[in-house]
């Protein structure tokens, strides 16, 4: 590893509510987090009272919980109205005979009511689990199934993709009609449910909604009880059910006061969706935990609309990711000038490695350090970050939070010294990690092999002052524009098309995205190896999975790398399209 001189961003807010890193650590017990909820007194637990029926009741019913727009609709809720608009949705899952424990999926876009309906899945204690917009019929079919899910909220549209013949477990699709906010009566009589048969799983949701009460009795329930379950992509396999419960929020609002650096005064803007962990975690929970007020930008990114949202709305922390900071870098200074962004107070990044170019950047143009942190899925919440009162190194993730511990090990579990690649490892438990993989104790137990170690599958070192920086992934997973994508769930769909024999996916770098996908495939006997053709399977897996997950470069090979088992051997590949040496090939068939 080399370690000339460090580069060092000086600390810039002196004020923070961490103070002292290294006297925070010393000084930190999870214990104290946990007296700051109400369930301690009362014994009773669920994360969205926690979250908004608890400032309701305390004084901030009449401050603004969320801030909403899109191109088509501006819209704000106190947090008393947020109160009543989930026990509605809340009632509404009632009528509808679900209850404690069942699995409801949202698939919507970002609009006030996929906010409502997620803290009324809560509420009734049973389990969210989120869906990007952006997913087609394979991607929501595998989801749904694997997790016998009894209900999805979507939209008419969105509802296209959800193959409910085929799914024997789901009983209702609850249709919102998104351009419109709840209150508003449907235009004409175009409610699929009217079309439809009595026994339609059809429902909808404008309607549930007007009819449900304002007032709710929550569901108490247990701290190790399931709040939500986000697919993520593995390097094998189809995409695995990542749990976690209610016991998350202790961490969540922790990392949100202390790492978000969150105040009653701020106005926080999280751009991520909810079909991301980061959508969620820090979207949703560590914002309302905090009884802080959150922006949430629905529609498609644009630098103008992006710095229009901070300048209008006065933001002052804004959590983001590299690639959007790498575009907005691409837009221009001038982009930046246009705007007013001077309530910035605090920036910060997740989902891949923030380049120290880019740092450097907003450092000059937004006069503001991009706080990274590192965190994935399975944890539930951020656990190497860098910190307002801490020295910034541009390029690493920063030190772990007080109450974590983090370490670099070898694949036996011994600590390796500073500067030494490994492992990236932390030590079990903490608050908010999973507590299972759903449908799959297997692939829980990959994580923690090691007795006592949770190994997260990334590859890291930590230098002599206890900065950890990020290396790679060591498995095949690929990060494009900050989406984990599983490359067997993109070979699976295109050896589907008539014309793929075989196909091996890799993540290939690229500077905007971090990596793009790139695929490497064979063709059937009879096909020939055109542009219209690659156009064609390109398309394919666009419509059948998703977009994000479709290649955007695709080479014909006659014959692909693979192991005597059959296995395609993607670290071939990726030695071919580095051009690097392929290493050791003595598993290769020939
Ligand atoms: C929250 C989230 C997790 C994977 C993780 C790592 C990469 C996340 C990073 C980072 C470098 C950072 N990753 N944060 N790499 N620097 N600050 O991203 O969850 O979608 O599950 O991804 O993303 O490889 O293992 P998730």
């Amino acid at each position: 590893m080399e370690k000339n001189t460090v580069e060092i961003i000086g600390v810039e807010v002196q004020e923070s509510n961490l103070g002292d890193y290294e006297e925070a650590r010393l000084a930190f017990d999870w214990m104290d987090e946990e007296k700051n909820f109400s369930w301690h007194e009362t014994g009773q637990l669920n994360l969205a009272y926690e979250a908004i029926d608890r400032h309701a009741a305390s004084g901030l019913g009449d401050k603004i919980a969320l801030l909403y727009s899109d191109p088509e609709r501006d819209e704000s809720y106190t947090f008393e109205q947020m109160r009543q608009e989930s026990n509605r949705a809340a009632n509404m899952l009632r009528s509808l005979g679900i209850g404690k424990g069942d699995r409801v999926f949202i698939f919507m876009p970002r609009t006030p009511e996929l906010y409502f309906t997620l803290l009324g899945i809560v509420k009734i204690g049973a389990i969210a689990g989120p869906l990007f917009e952006a997913f087609m019929e394979t991607a929501v079919r595998d989801r749904l199934q694997d997790s016998g899910a009894v209900a999805i909220v979507t939209t008419p549209k969105l509802a296209e993709r959800v193959p409910a013949h085929e799914l024997p477990e789901l009983k209702h699709v609850i249709l919102v009609d998104a351009s419109r906010p709840v209150e508003q009566e449907a235009a004409g009589t175009d409610s699929p449910d009217s079309l439809l048969p009595e026994d339609s799983p059809f429902a909808d949701f404008h309607a549930l909604m007007r009819e449900a009460s304002t007032e709710a009795e929550i569901e108490w329930v247990d701290r190790e009880d399931g709040l939500i379950l986000h697919y993520t992509s593995g390097s094998t396999g189809k995409p695995k059910g990542v749990y976690h419960v209610h016991g998350a929020m202790v961490q969540q609002a922790y990392t949100g006061r202390i790492v978000l650096d969150l105040r009653p005064e701020d106005v926080y803007w999280c751009t991520a969706d909810p079909g991301w962990v980061t959508g969620t975690s820090y979207g949703i929970f560590a914002p309302w935990l905090n009884g802080v007020t959150n922006v949430i930008r629905g529609g498609r990114f644009s630098p103008q609309d992006w710095y229009e949202t901070i300048q209008r709305n006065k933001v002052t922390v804004w959590y983001s990711a590299p690639t959007a900071f790498r575009m907005l870098m691409g837009a221009g200074d001038e982009a930046v000038k246009e705007y007013d962004l001077s309530s910035l107070r605090h920036v910060l990044s997740v989902g891949e490695p923030l380049n120290p170019e880019v740092i450097r950047w907003g450092h000059r143009v937004y006069e503001r350090r991009i706080h990274d942190t590192w965190w994935m899925t399975e944890t539930g919440a951020q656990l190497i970050c860098n910190y307002p009162s801490l020295e910034l190194r541009p390029g690493s993730m920063g030190k772990p939070i007080p109450g974590v511990e983090a370490a670099i090990v070898d694949d036996q579990g011994n600590i390796l010294p500073p500067l030494r690649m490994g492992n990236l490892a932390i030590r079990t438990p903490w608050p908010s990690m999973m507590r299972k993989i759903w449908n799959n104790p297997a692939k829980y137990e990959e994580y923690v092999r090691i007795p006592g170690w949770y190994i997260s599958g990334d590859s890291a070192y930590m230098d002599e002052d206890g900065y950890f920086w990020f290396q790679g992934r060591i498995d095949d997973v690929i990060n494009t524009s900050g989406e984990r994508v599983g490359p067997f769930e993109v070979e699976s769909k295109l050896v589907e098309h008539p014309a793929v024999a075989e196909a091996g996916v890799i993540g290939k770098p690229d500077p905007v995205r971090g990596e793009v996908i790139k695929a490497f495939i064979s063709l059937r006997e009879g096909y020939e190896a055109t542009d219209e053709l690659k156009a064609e399977i390109t398309k394919f897996v666009k419509e059948g999975l998703s977009a994000h997950a479709a290649p955007r470069e695709i080479e014909f090979k006659d014959k692909l790398p693979k192991t005597r088992s059959g296995k395609i051997m993607r670290r071939v590949l990726k030695a071919w399209e580095l051009k690097l040496p392929a290493g050791d090939l003595s598993t290769i068939e020939d």
